[in-house]
């Protein structure tokens, strides 16, 4: 049966009424539920783009009580030094005797323009394996075992590290009991009659053993000298993709007196009124890439030069000067991390007070005086 008109309107009047009020709710939940949604979302966003870094995390409170307990390990020991640390005043150059950077940004490494503690820690955290090469052959096997123990004292202290000890005599080598994440690895290799070959040959060696062996085992190569001795702290500071370390005889001269090779016909022939610094080739290093790069240029332009019939006047030191030269290092070390004392009855007055003012550290010191005696 029809219903009357007005009854209709009615249950029409209150059929919206519900639906309008239906929507009107579910508007508001919506409303609320999203707002919480995106405070939540916007919160969580904060928190990803303030939370600190992978490489630096600062400790919270019981991490400090446990520390004052001592039972912290290294890595967080590492970072609550580091909340201590003094803040960096922008106002203040760390050094103003020294020049600190070079004109393509790369930093150079002196006394006082680096925090050790912060190094450490981001190093720590990235697990870092620290590669040290050194050749020990015929008579220089002498200098190996000053020159570990040295290194056990003041190399890359409590970061992983393998010793790499290219020899002709693996017989000779010391075994020293070493710190934990240290291994000795001792690597068989020919001599040469003459001191300038065996010299020479360290680039061709340390080439073929960076694809066999040093690409999977360490992240980082530093290549030295064996006549010598870590003086005072050498650490995760120099590490760098490519570094080179100033020679301590060529420094603040002009790059005239550089002793470069300057004959155009030797593939490290650097022209006159060229070049940036002079680097000792004792003491250079970088990733495993870019060591091998390096060492592997060097050994095929030594290849050239030796079909050529020419020698550089510095043999492996001259090919590198001429490699960092257009391949520039990300980072140069001063000549803190290559000092011979045995330079200073040479040297000038002026010589003698500009080195008493800025070298404030001899991290790593020849300890050969006469090479001849030696070599003979
Ligand atoms: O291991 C040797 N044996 C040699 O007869 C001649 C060089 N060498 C290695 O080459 C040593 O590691 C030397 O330290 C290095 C060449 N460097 C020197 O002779 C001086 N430090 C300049």
């Amino acid at each position: 049966m029809a219903e009357p008109m007005w009854t209709l309107t009615k249950k029409l009047k209150c059929y919206l009424l519900l639906h309008v009020s239906f929507l009107l709710l579910v508007t508001l939940a919506l409303a609320f539920f999203g707002y919480h949604f995106l405070n939540l979302k916007s919160q969580k966003l904060e928190t990803v783009l303030f939370e600190p870094s992978m490489v630096v995390r600062e400790l919270d409170n019981q991490q400090v009580v446990n520390l004052s307990r001592g039972k912290l390990d290294n890595q967080q020991v590492v970072k609550l030094s580091r909340l201590l640390n003094f803040q960096p005043n922008l106002l203040l150059p760390c050094r103003h005797d020294v020049l600190v950077l070079t004109p393509w940004l790369a930093p150079i490494i002196w006394e006082g323009t680096f925090d050790i503690d912060i190094l450490n820690e981001q190093f720590l955290l990235q697990n870092t394996t620290i590669g040290l090469t050194v050749f020990a052959i015929k008579k220089y096997i002498i200098f190996l075992r000053l020159f570990l123990e040295s290194a056990e004292k003041n190399f890359m202290v409590g970061h992983r590290v393998n010793y790499y000890i290219f020899t002709d005599q693996p017989d000779l080598v010391p075994r020293l009991t070493l710190q934990k994440h240290r291994q000795m690895v001792v690597l068989q290799v020919r001599n040469y009659s003459r001191w300038q070959d065996v010299s020479m040959h360290r680039m061709e060696m340390i080439s073929n053993f960076s694809t066999q062996r040093f690409l999977h085992e360490v992240d980082y190569l530093v290549c030295v000298d064996v006549d010598m001795k870590f003086n005072d702290h050498v650490g995760v500071e120099i590490l760098s993709s490519l570094f080179g370390t100033l020679h301590p005889g060529f420094f603040g001269f002009s790059r005239n007196s550089f002793s470069y090779e300057h004959r155009p016909h030797s593939q490290a022939y650097i022209p006159k009124n060229r070049g940036d610094f002079y680097y000792t080739g004792a003491f250079f290093g970088g990733s495993v890439r870019e060591v091998y790069r390096l060492t592997k240029a060097c050994h095929q332009a030594m290849t050239v030069d030796e079909a050529n019939g020419i020698e550089a006047v510095w043999h492996d030191e001259s090919h590198l000067n001429k490699y960092l030269l257009y391949h520039k290092p990300t980072k140069v070390l001063s000549p803190e991390y290559y000092w011979s004392f045995h330079m200073l009855p040479y040297m000038s007055e002026e010589q003698l007070f500009i080195w008493r003012t800025i070298l404030k550290k001899t991290r790593f010191i020849t300890i050969l005086k006469n090479h001849q005696k030696l070599r003979n």
